[in-house]
């Protein structure tokens, strides 16, 4: 599953002195990276999705669900009114601690808010719960400050039209089957000045608007998001896209859940299951970064930090190469965890069976998960085979009496549920890489404090000291104090107490993926052609497998503004590159596209990863599944037989890690987000209406192109920035 830096030299085909630091990671430079202050743990109560929505009293703080808009003007639809700004909310009350006489209490934050306003404006707030088959439509403004709260490197490719404006904001769906000008790309950008937008950005749905005669007017059109939401149950998430700033308006909150929720999951007859959103951070502590201000306009002790500085004691530096300042970075991984937007919660649950729907929202962080049981002296996990003190880390912590079954992914239901953990045992790895998400039951069996232990490496797979964040890691530059942050493998505490209800996981859900069968000359899975065409009459298949390579490289000197930097870039590769060779580099995004998708077709992709690390690659449009993984040398060769996927891969996804030195194939089932390429808009006043045609993207014709414009990408949102993300055309 992991090659060495050196094996990555050779996979690169990097040679000479160019690449030829290792990592030093057993090394810190002064400010390269900061340190959050120690923030105790486990003193406030997790926030809840939607709590006045569902029911939660409302001493619990609530995450709000978007409102209807009070005009509501369109028929069959749920219209909102979205807008993305900058608030301040407290995420741990010791931040408040840090601030001065007069200066605002919380951390400065963006994110998104209704109609209803600044004040009731949140942490992750807005989101989205969507009733299956009922669209969605929303109007978007963005009033972020033209100045962004975080460090902003201006040699990152510019958008072009709007320049470097950093207030710009578009909003993708994660996982949403959409026609292309509500995908919400990297050029569908929006700004505070509505005559400046992406390049993407062409109004096309009827506003309404009529002719003096009173007839309906077509051509009064508006640039709205519309999500249909035709797909089965399954939790997404809506977040910024913007390009060359979506890494930073993420961070900074731009994101939250999209719940779509129909028959079939009520047929499951399983509690609604409550969203659990996992963020890395790191709060700004000015002793140990007193330069930050200079780099972040306003900031406070206690808002969030963001690397400025592309660190060589970190990151691979080439010869001669001078970074900007401040700099993009390779990756970001925070110190302190926060789940649904605070640090470090606690969560009241009964003993019996819970459901929650699990997102990894870190920028690059994996998160292998387990549930251990909580020493009460100190708050950290019981731990056995050793004690306090220098032995803690070859000690292991004990396992809390837990069952776990993962009923979903972020592609819907498991066909199939899959039993992960059986009284505290393992049974199959729980992880959850950047941007996936999982359905679970999890059975408490025991009273007693719960912790959420998290073991995954920091770059994964391999990971990193420094990044690894738990009391007896003599590596790190601070030590933690028992019972505090930082803290990077105790997440959140379930407090268990009380008896409830057991509730069995259902033996199969009806969740439809593209059916498989081994493959006896490759290895891994295949797909089964003839029960294809039964489960998906209309599709046809494309068994010429789309060829991929993701590579790191050094940054051309003719890639930036900025000129020989040395910095890292990670690419995606593709058969018949323009800039460099298959296998030995890879394309920028700007450049024209090579992937192209027909509606209606199954596609196998083989996507070759050459670097050092793993990526959680993402596909807009469509959902894939997994057919294998396959060991691959540096001639792209492979080395052994194609390995099947795990049993809670089995069913549509639409991100899967792919390791280094392995060949990730996956069959992608590219549905038609728009039958017909129009779509209804009908007035509520008077039942009017238009089928307004969706347009093709005028990005693309800039290429000679008549098509719908989508993109995929690594989700390690440092790495979609800089630059591993590709045009995805379809048509
Ligand atoms: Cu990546």
């Amino acid at each position: 599953m992991k090659v060495t830096r050196r094996e990555f030299l050779k996979y690169s085909a990097i040679t000479g002195a160019a690449m030829s630091l290792p990592l030093k990671f057993g090394v810190r430079a002064a400010q390269a990276y900061a340190v959050s202050m120690p923030l105790r743990k486990f003193i406030q109560p997790m926030p809840m999705f939607g709590a006045r929505a569902l029911g939660y009293p409302l001493t619990i703080p609530d995450i709000p669900l978007a409102g209807l808009a009070p005009v509501q003007p369109y028929q069959g639809v749920d219209y909102y009114q979205l807008t993305a700004g900058v608030f301040r909310q407290t995420l741990h009350p010791t931040l408040d601690t840090l601030r001065l006489p007069g200066e605002p209490l919380g951390t400065r934050l963006y994110g998104y808010r209704d109609h209803t306003g600044i004040g009731f404006q949140k942490h992750l707030g807005a989101a989205v719960l969507a009733t299956q088959g009922r669209p969605v439509r929303y109007t978007f403004t963005s009033a972020l400050p033209a100045t962004h709260i975080l460090p902003y490197d201006l040699s990152i490719p510019s958008p072009g039209n709007g320049g470097s404006r950093q207030d710009r904001a578009a909003v993708h769906l994660h996982g949403g089957l959409v026609p292309w000008p509500s995908d919400g790309g990297p050029f569908h950008w929006q700004c505070p000045d509505p005559t400046v937008v992406g390049a993407s950005v062409i109004p096309w749905l009827w506003d309404g608007g009529l002719n003096p005669d009173g007839t309906p007017n077509p051509n009064s059109v508006v640039w709205d998001y519309y999500y249909p939401n035709n797909q089965s149950s399954r939790i997404m998430w809506y977040h910024d896209h913007a390009v060359g700033q979506t890494r930073l308006n993420a961070y900074a909150g731009v994101a939250t859940g999209y719940i779509i929720s129909g028959p079939d999951e009520a047929a499951l007859g399983l509690p609604f299951g409550d969203p659990i959103v996992f963020q890395d951070k790191v709060f700004w502590d000015p002793a140990n970064d007193p330069s930050y201000a200079t780099y972040v306009s306003g900031a406070l002790a206690g808002d969030l930090w963001y690397p400025w500085q592309y660190d060589p004691a970190i990151w691979p530096i080439a010869a001669g190469g001078v970074p900007p300042v401040p700099s993009a970075v390779p990756e970001f991984f925070g110190d302190t965890m926060l789940t649904n937007g605070v640090v470090y919660p606690f969560h009241n649950v009964t003993q019996g069976t819970h459901r929650f729907r699990l997102l990894n929202a870190c920028n690059a962080r994996w998160l292998d998960l387990s549930f251990v049981q909580e020493d009460g002296a100190t708050g950290e996990p019981l731990r056995a085979g050793g004690g306090r003190g220098p032995a803690i880390a070859k000690s292991r912590p004990v396992p809390a009496n837990v069952d776990v079954w993962q009923i979903g992914t972020e592609g819907g239901f498991l066909p199939t549920p899959v039993q992960l953990v059986a009284a505290g045992a393992p049974l199959q790895p729980f992880l959850l890489g950047p941007a996936e998400r999982a359905d679970i039951l999890v059975t408490f069996n025991a009273p007693g404090n719960v912790i959420l232990y998290n073991v995954a490496g920091a770059p994964f797979p391999g990971g990193a000291p420094i990044f690894d964040w738990y009391v007896g890691n003599t590596k790190l530059p601070v030590q933690p104090t028992p019972g505090f942050g930082p803290n990077t493998r105790t997440i959140m505490r379930f407090a268990v107490s009380g008896t409830g209800v057991q509730i069995p996981a259902p033996a199969s859900t009806g969740a439809q993926t593209i059916p498989t069968v081994p493959d006896p000359a490759n290895g891994g899975l295949m797909v089964d052609t003839a029960a294809l065409a039964t489960q998906f009459p209309g599709f046809t298949y494309d068994p010429v497998p789309v060829q991929m390579t993701l590579n790191e490289v050094v940054e051309p000197a003719t890639f930036t503004t900025a000129g020989n930097t040395g910095r890292l870039l990670t690419l995606i590769g593709a058969m018949g590159s323009t800039l460099l060779p298959f296998g030995q580099g890879g394309i920028y995004y700007f450049e024209p596209p090579t992937e192209s998708v027909v509606y209606n077709t199954v596609r196998i992709w083989k996507i070759y990863n050459l670097t050092a690390d793993a990526h959680p690659m993402h596909f807009h449009l469509f959902n894939v599944q997994l057919l294998g993984r396959q060991r691959v040398d540096k001639n792209l060769v492979p080395k052994a037989p194609a390995v099947a996927p795990l049993p809670n891969e089995m069913g549509l996804k639409e991100t899967v890690t792919m390791y280094p030195g392995e060949a990730t194939i996956v069959a992608g089932l590219v549905e038609d987000p728009a039958p017909g390429r129009t779509v209804r808009v009908t007035r509520a006043l008077d039942g009017k209406f238009v089928d307004s045609p969706v347009p093709y993207s005028p990005r693309l014709q800039g290429f000679g192109l008549t098509a719908d414009e989508y993109v995929w990408h690594c989700h390690i949102l440092e790495h979609e920035e800089h630059d591993m993300m590709r045009p995805l055309v379809a048509s």
